[in-house]
């Protein structure tokens, strides 16, 4: 199995937890950010993550794709899921982009590796949300909007490896974009939420990206 990747997207790391939670080695290609045409030879159109399954066959859902790693060989995301964790992280989600957006071209991931890499994401991400460093001057401002959504998880997770107290959805949902979240310097994380984000990178064998 292959998956195409970016290494900033949260959504792709749904994909590469579930296979370290499993043990099962994924062969990974970060695609170039301008490379669009290595994705729409794949699935017809720009977008990851994208899973080639050991049959040649493209899968284009993060959580089909879960689904499917997770069934092979014994489940483990068994647990149970909670409504209120999913709402939880898609707040955390739209306000995390305003601070991990300007960041992400500044990590020296792969996925920026040209010139014409990195400015095809600069352009594109300046079109959605506006300048990229006037966006890092309001760093402030914007982990002072996203704090309150962080103590929310904090008092909703019930263990440190698992969010619900056993693996389930829930913690492919939460873990991803706490990694992303992890790229901002100033951003301090709730006791709870910091071991859950600890235990949870070491158990799946995955160090932070750079915080900047
Ligand atoms: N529903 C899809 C969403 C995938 C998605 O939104 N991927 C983003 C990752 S950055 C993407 O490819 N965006 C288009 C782009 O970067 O041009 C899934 O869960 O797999």
């Amino acid at each position: 199995m292959r998956l195409y990747l970016f290494e900033h997207c949260s959504i792709c790391f749904r994909v590469r937890m579930a296979a370290a939670l499993k043990r099962l080695h994924l062969q990974e290609t970060v695609v170039l950010e301008d490379d669009s045409d290595t994705m729409t030879r794949l699935v017809g159109k720009r977008v990851v993550p994208i899973l080639v399954k050991d049959d040649g066959q493209p899968m284009l859902e993060s959580m089909d794709m879960v689904g499917y790693i997770d069934g092979l060989g014994d489940p483990v995301l068994t647990g149970p899921q909670r409504s209120e964790i999913a709402a939880c992280a898609d707040t955390i989600v739209a306000k995390t982009v305003p601070l991990t957006w300007p960041r992400y071209p500044l990590l020296g991931l792969p996925e920026f590796g040209t010139v014409a890499a990195l400015d095809h994401y600069v352009v594109r991400k300046r079109k959605q949300l506006g300048d990229l460093v006037e966006l890092r001057a309001k760093t402030r401002e914007h982990i002072d909007a996203l704090t309150p959504e962080l103590e929310k998880l904090d008092r909703l997770i019930e263990s440190p490896l698992a969010v619900n107290g056993r693996l389930s959805l829930d913690d492919i949902r939460v873990l991803p974009l706490l990694r992303s979240a992890a790229v901002v310097k100033g951003l301090r994380f709730p006791h709870k939420v910091r071991e859950y984000f600890e235990a949870m990178m070491e158990r799946i064998g995955y160090q932070p990206l750079p915080a900047v």
